[in-house]
């Protein structure tokens, strides 16, 4: 029984039997392959993003966003700011700066990217950890306050793709959505 210790105390002294040997050096063997393939998933596998990471002060980043939100936020045809749901909808310069700041519990803003055109998309969290989730494609990163995250991409289909926060961040958390649009 678990419960009662072993009869012979120094159990652990007992030879290992060949068997149990031969699948300890298989599964240490398979860890060891899967570690390394990491870099061919790199490659083949389309799945790790290949990301740029910057120390930055929270308050600092969501100063740019802010700003960067200012100065490409959509107008209208009467010079009215567009916003969506009270998010404001920012256009940034095609093969430019974008930035999302993920918080409490939205992204924020949200981006209005053009088809083919290559982006520096900034991501960081102004308070704790989330989960930046692009779907329906496989773009997934861990966001955290204090690190800045830069993902180079060039959308290749137009529509508008929702951002979900997949990392558990409290009450809100289910609420936690975004939205990047692709235009032609
Ligand atoms: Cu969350």
């Amino acid at each position: 029984m678990a419960i009662s210790p072993p009869t012979n105390r120094l159990w652990w002294k007992d030879p290992i039997h060949g068997i149990e040997l031969f699948w300890i050096v298989i599964a240490f063997l398979w860890g060891l392959f899967m570690f390394f393939f990491m870099i061919a998933w790199h490659f083949i596998g389309q799945q790790n993003l290949s990301n740029e990471t910057y120390k930055v002060q929270p308050s600092a980043y969501v100063e740019r966003v802010d700003a960067f939100a200012e100065e490409f936020q959509v107008v209208d045809a009467a010079g009215k700011p567009v916003e969506e749901d009270g998010v404001p909808v920012v256009r940034p310069p095609a093969g430019g700066d974008a930035y999302i700041v993920a918080r409490l519990w939205e992204f924020w803003p949200i981006l209005e990217l053009k088809k083919g055109e290559s982006y520096r998309i900034h991501l960081s969290s102004a308070d704790w950890q989330h989960g930046f989730s692009l779907q329906p494609t496989n773009i997934n990163i861990s966001i955290h306050p204090g690190y800045e995250h830069i993902i180079t991409l060039t959308p290749t289909e137009s529509g508008t793709f929702g951002i979900v926060c997949n990392e558990f961040c409290g009450v809100g958390h289910h609420t936690m959505t975004g939205r990047v649009r692709v235009v032609d």
